[in-house]
């Protein structure tokens, strides 16, 4: 008998909805109940690709606006050996920003289509489940300030967020959106409960592109 495969579960959302947050106690609570669980992120900005990502991000450099989305989606591609490595030895992923990112942030800039957005990232791992982190930019405002990174500015992050609404109707895609105004607690309760059942139903089927 084939060996069972794990799930890939995105997390996404606005800022400060408390994506790291969530994604690290989803992979201990995973852990605890006996999962084989491990948490990716990205940006991945260890690697020589998120180097150059992460200095453009911190604005140390200025990188056109098509070739930071490509390093952004070149950033994923470099991992897909590991991730179908992990998911088909039953490794379960919690990853902290995936593809949607990159195209609901690039698609805020002027003058770029979502249709050549998303190309890039076209045959990537399909993630399992999509939990998008909800909260009100009043909510997020009351988490803290803005960091100095690039896009870290209230209009920037109100177009992010018509796009992430965009994005959501697509039916293909198994999104769940997460009211993440909740305390930390409740809405880890939630991910947890959804993340466990998505793992079961994606254990014996092919790994999605
Ligand atoms: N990007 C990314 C692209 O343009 N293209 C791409 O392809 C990709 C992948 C870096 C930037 O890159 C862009 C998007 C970003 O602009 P990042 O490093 O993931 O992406 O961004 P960060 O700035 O690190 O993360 P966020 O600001 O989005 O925050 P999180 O992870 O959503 O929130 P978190 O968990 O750090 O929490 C924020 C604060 O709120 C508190 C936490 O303790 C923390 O202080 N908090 C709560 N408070 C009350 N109630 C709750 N329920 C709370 N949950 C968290
Ligand atoms: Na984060």
């Amino acid at each position: 008998m084939a060996g069972l495969r794990g799930a890939l579960i995105v997390l996404e959302g606005a800022d400060r909805a408390g994506k790291s947050t969530q994604a690290r106690r989803l992979v201990e609570a995973l852990k605890e109940r006996g999962y084989k669980t491990e948490g990716l992120r990205f940006p991945e900005r260890t690697t020589e690709i998120g180097r150059l990502i992460g200095s453009y991000l911190e604005k140390k450099s200025n990188l056109e606006d098509h070739t930071i989305h490509l390093l952004f989606s070149a950033n994923r591609w470099e991992q897909v050996p590991m991730i179908k490595e992990k998911l088909r030895s039953g490794v379960t992923l919690v990853i902290d920003r995936y593809a949607f990112s990159g195209v609901a942030f690039t698609s805020s800039k002027e003058n770029f289509d979502l249709h050549w957005c998303k190309q890039p990232d076209v045959g990537l791992p399909k993630p399992d489940l999509v939990l998008f982190l909800n909260v009100s930019p009043e909510v997020a405002a009351s988490r803290g300030g803005f960091g100095n990174e690039i896009y870290e500015t209230n209009s920037f992050q109100e177009k992010v967020s018509k796009r992430y609404a965009e994005l959501m109707e697509d039916k293909t895609v198994n999104w769940t959106l997460i009211d993440a105004s909740q305390n930390i607690e409740d809405v880890h309760r939630q991910l947890k409960e959804l993340t466990e059942k998505a793992i079961e139903d994606a254990k014996d089927k092919p790994i999605g592109k």
